[in-house]
């Protein structure tokens, strides 16, 4: 039984600015720039326009896990772009991205500089300009690229369907909770079942595919995201539980989400040289 209140929809649907949902200042049904704004540049050829979201984590974890291995070509300048601020709609960055939506890098290190935006599509970018973290083989290459595109398909009814009527709407509706409650829990099912076949996400190797899920299913499993943890019992999953722990053990991830952020310890909001990271 549903306790939502009843709505009729209109013949036409208008915009209601203040719906009374959190963020609802930021969103719009237009896409393109409100305001010019140019982006900063810095020294390095990859400049990244993001914040220490779970979307922006999946890059910046990346970049450092490049560095780290040796890939002196990784070195970048993270510039925060404030959402709560309305940045994401600055003309420079939409420029980048027209969708307006953090992460997005732009490599000036080739002619003419080249734009990529969609957290998958950049940890993809980033993967094949260096040959790293995505396997070469046939099978095993479809095998990441499998679970890369479920976290794209699958994160949408975690972030934008659970947590945002679980933490974000302004009343508590049982039914869109219980709809994506429960394919969260099948979400979090999937996964376990994978990773107690495997060490990674796609496999013996660490790839692409763990960077990007972790930033999500990690934090749901170990920070109580959405402070659900104990309603969708995230700690039955043990073995994700297992491969999120392994994940925060890496020194690159744990500088990786760091970066970008405004607040909270050890946070750095721009980064700029290894340096940064005291
Ligand atoms: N599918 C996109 C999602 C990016 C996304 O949703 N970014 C959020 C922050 S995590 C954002 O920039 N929101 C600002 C807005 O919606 O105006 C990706 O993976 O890059």
């Amino acid at each position: 039984m549903s306790n939502a209140p009843a709505y009729t929809p209109p013949k036409i649907w208008i915009w209601d600015r203040g719906n009374g949902g959190r963020f609802a200042n930021i969103n719009r049904p237009v896409a393109g720039p409100t305001h010019d704004k140019t982006l900063p540049r810095g020294q390095h050829p990859l400049q990244l326009y993001s914040l220490g979201t779970p979307n922006g984590i999946k890059v910046t974890v990346m970049l450092e896990e490049l560095l780290a291995a040796g890939h002196a070509g990784a070195e970048y300048d993270a510039w925060l772009i404030d959402i709560s601020a309305g940045d994401q709609f600055g003309s420079g960055f939409v420029d980048i991205n027209p969708n307006s939506k953090i992460p997005a890098l732009l490599d000036v290190g080739v002619e003419p500089a080249v734009r990529v935006f969609e957290s998958a599509a950049i940890l993809t970018y980033l993967a094949e300009k260096f040959g790293a973290f995505l396997p070469s083989g046939s099978a095993a290459r479809a095998e990441c690229f499998s679970w890369l595109f479920w976290q794209m398909g699958s994160t949408p009814y975690l972030g934008g369907g659970f947590g945002h009527f679980y933490a974000y709407a302004p009343d508590k509706w049982q039914y869109p909770i219980d709809r994506f409650a429960m394919e969260v829990k099948r979400q979090l099912d999937v996964l376990d079942r994978n990773l107690g076949t495997r060490s990674f996400v796609a496999g013996d190797e660490y790839s692409i595919a763990d960077m990007a899920i972790f930033p999500w299913y990690g934090a749901l499993v170990l920070q109580d995201l959405y402070g659900a943890a104990e309603f969708l019992q995230v700690a039955s999953y043990t073995n994700v539980v297992r491969w999120a722990t392994e994940m925060t053990e890496r020194p690159a991830v744990k500088r990786g989400m760091r970066v970008n952020r405004s607040k909270g310890e050890g946070a750095i909001r721009e980064r700029h040289s290894a340096s940064d990271f005291g």
